[in-house]
């Protein structure tokens, strides 16, 4: 009969020959890659990484030399994560660039299948239209361009304008699922009023009848201001000890969040307030928009100021630590993950 053998009882090269032979049928031994598939607990490829605001504008504008948004479609340039090198990936799930819309310019009417999020750093003269809506973007205002929506984006100021752009496209291309098209004009007709989604949806209303249509949420532009207000009030309470004062970005039909990929958030953390220790498997991008202060994400710390960009891979332990009273935008991938049932958080068991 013949009976397994271990492999350092002499048979390793028979196994590795079998292997070997296999692989011409392509077929492969789970026994040897289990351990790399299943862990038991993430190991994140995405690094905790930060980027000042500064050299990344510069390198932007300085694209804006030499070459214009037509030539470039959108001219973007991509903040890739150190762990990540040549794979146009913020997180692994997540895009995230910087877009310069100079003045005057346009960026031509498209739509895909990966869904995107605009946070405007700077610049208040620019619009986006998405389906026949145009927005006027503000600084910290926070835009969704839902999936397979037509999209064109326009400057009409004085001021080149900034934003940051945050794509799921990872996500679609993990399910091979990706389409794309230009639209045959530079724009898509207007088809509603300027900000028609906002006096619908934009104050805790909800217009008569109104019928879910799309899992996409049918606001378009969340205002810094409206946000900012919230925060400052909410402030007047104690903070939670691991978040500040924390409030989730919603689809206002459901309470969810507003794309089913992305979820947005945006927090207040009091002056010299330290955060407890937080983890959860959504990797996040955390912009600050106001203030300063300094993030430990694991071994690795980074020191924050306006308009600065971090990363919290998953499962990373994350403390903020705010100098004067700060506020950070994060952006993850925490919708797809609760829409899948597979996201998890872990706070300080002092703050559970
Ligand atoms: C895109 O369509 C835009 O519409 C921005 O502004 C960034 C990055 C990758 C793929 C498509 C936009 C993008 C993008």
């Amino acid at each position: 009969m013949l009976t397994p053998t271990k492999s350092n009882d002499g048979n390793s090269a028979a196994r590795q020959a079998f292997y070997d032979e296999i692989a011409t049928q392509n077929l492969a031994p789970l026994w040897e890659r289990l351990k790399g598939l299943v862990t038991p607990e993430p190991r994140p490829k995405t690094q905790a990484f930060g980027w000042k605001y500064a050299p990344l504008r510069a390198s932007l504008l300085k694209a804006g030399t030499l070459l214009t948004t037509d030539e470039a479609e959108r001219r973007v340039l991509i903040i890739e994560n150190p762990g990540l090198v040549g794979q146009s990936r913020i997180t692994n799930s997540l895009f995230g660039g910087l877009q310069l819309l100079m003045p005057g310019e346009k960026a031509a009417s498209h739509r895909h299948v990966a869904g995107a999020l605009r946070f405007i750093m700077e610049g208040d003269c620019a619009y986006t239209a998405v389906d026949g809506e145009r927005t006027m973007m503000r600084t910290g205002d926070f835009v969704t361009t839902p999936s397979w929506t037509w999209h064109d984006h326009g400057n009409v100021g004085e001021d080149s304008v900034i934003w940051l752009d945050g794509l799921d496209m990872h996500m679609v291309n993990l399910f091979e699922a990706s389409f794309q098209e230009h639209y045959p004009e530079p724009e898509f007709p207007l088809l509603r009023a300027d900000n028609d989604s906002e006096s619908r949806y934009g104050g805790a209303l909800l217009p008569e009848g109104d019928k879910i249509t799309s899992p996409n949420s049918p606001l378009l532009n969340y205002r810094y201001d409206r946000a900012r207000d919230a925060l400052a009030a909410m402030a007047k309470n104690a903070p939670d000890p691991t978040h500040g004062f924390k409030l989730r970005y919603v689809n206002p039909q459901t309470g969810g969040p507003p794309m089913p990929t992305i979820s947005a958030a945006i927090q207040l953390l009091p002056k010299g307030f330290a955060t407890a220790e937080y983890r959860s498997t959504d990797a996040t991008i955390f912009v600050c928009t106001e203030g300063e202060g300094r993030t430990q994400i694991g071994d690795f710390e980074f020191a924050w100021a306006r308009k600065d960009i971090f990363v919290a891979p998953s499962w990373a332990p994350v403390r903020h630590f705010a100098g004067p009273e700060s506020v950070l935008f994060s952006y993850s991938d925490r919708a797809a993950q609760e829409h899948l049932g597979i996201w998890r958080e872990k706070r300080d068991r002092q703050n559970s």
